[in-house]
């Protein structure tokens, strides 16, 4: 890593199969960073086990999300892509940063309220401590930004909050890192209920895409796309299905959203969910033949994920050698 460039960290839950949402709003964004900073990219298992998940369907999805990261274009040579788990600096430093982060904060993000919403039989301790587990993820790495979505502002906030909180009581520690979100893919919405983001976990599958879809897939859940009953392709509060496929069409073409909607003036909706089809269709075509590459070649895989592994791992030591000695904990003896 050079010494020059600032540093991005971002992550993904190996929790569903990564979605259109999840492409637009962090990893498309990604591949456009990486090239000026120093970049780490994070298969963030730990934090989907907040929610129940099946053990071989996390193995293989983690997995996956790997050969994802590659396949839309992040380099492995020159970023660092690995496991949570496999880094366990990031639970240690978690554990402090738990102890410098208040019930109020945490009892205040949506993301909390929604997950337990949806999971009323396990609402787990770590659920409502996962912001601490994110922000110990980006402060580990001296991390200057981080590429979201907009539904991770206010755990980015919190992170903000947690760093300077901790620097004020000992001293400089953690760079207080800022958010950075792609303008149009910031938050794409579910097909089925566009009052709703586009979740990996959602239990319809019409209501996301996922980035390894077939083209007659994507082509189908676009057709079932809940839109409404006028006929008008125009971006508004009042038709969130209209505004969604708008979004996700100017998001792909880097066309602003009236220029997209001249492009449909006078089109009926059937004509311009295929349209938006077409698009998503094209887009993911590269990304899907690497992948398919990738899949046949094991043993360079599990080269990046141990050699990154241990790379994380020595820059994290760094920072979390500093936060121990700081809090109070003795010196190992060695
Ligand atoms: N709908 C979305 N629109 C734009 N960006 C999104 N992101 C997620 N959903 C959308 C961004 O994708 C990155 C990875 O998210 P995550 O895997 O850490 O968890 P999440 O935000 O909880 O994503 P999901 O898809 O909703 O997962 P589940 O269903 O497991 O909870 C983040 O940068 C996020 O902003």
């Amino acid at each position: 890593m050079s010494d020059k460039k600032k540093v991005i960290f971002s992550g993904m839950q190996p929790s569903g199969h990564v979605t259109l949402g999840n492409y637009l709003g962090a990893l498309k964004n990604w591949t456009d960073l990486q090239e000026d900073y120093n970049c780490l990219f994070c298969v963030v298992d730990m934090h989907s086990i907040t929610v129940r998940q099946d053990p071989p369907t996390l193995r293989r999805l983690s997995r996956e999300f790997l050969m994802q990261y590659i396949a839309a274009g992040i380099n492995p040579e020159e970023n660092i892509m690995y496991y949570q788990s496999h880094v366990p600096e990031h639970a240690e430093l978690a554990w402090i940063l738990n102890c410098f982060t208040y019930m109020g904060e945490l009892n205040r993000m949506t993301q909390f309220k929604d997950k337990s919403q949806r999971h009323a039989e396990n609402i787990n301790a770590g659920l409502f401590t996962y912001p601490a587990l994110m922000a110990a993820d980006i402060l580990l790495y001296q991390t200057d930004l981080v590429p979201v979505g907009d539904d991770q502002k206010q755990h980015l906030e919190l992170a903000r909050d947690i760093a300077i909180r901790f620097n004020n009581a000992y001293s400089p520690t953690f760079k207080v890192p800022e958010g950075y979100f792609g303008k149009a893919g910031a938050r794409v919405m579910s097909l089925q209920e566009p009052n709703k983001k586009m979740s990996k976990s959602d239990e319809d599958e019409n209501a996301f895409v996922s980035i390894l879809d077939s083209p007659d897939v994507i082509a189908r859940k676009f057709k079932r796309a809940v839109t409404d009953s006028d006929n008008e392709i125009r971006f508004s509060e009042d038709k969130p299905g209209i505004s969604n496929l708008l979004n996700i069409y100017s998001a792909i073409t880097g066309k602003s959203i009236e220029e997209s909607e001249k492009d449909f003036d006078g089109k009926g909706y059937g004509d311009f969910k295929m349209a938006v089809a077409e698009v998503v269709i094209d887009e993911l075509r590269p990304l899907q033949d690497r992948y398919k590459e990738l899949e046949k070649d094991k043993a360079y895989i599990d080269g990046i994920i141990k050699e990154n592994a241990q790379t994380a791992s020595y820059l994290a030591n760094k920072t979390l050698s500093k936060v121990q000695r700081k809090v109070g904990f003795p010196p190992k003896i060695r």
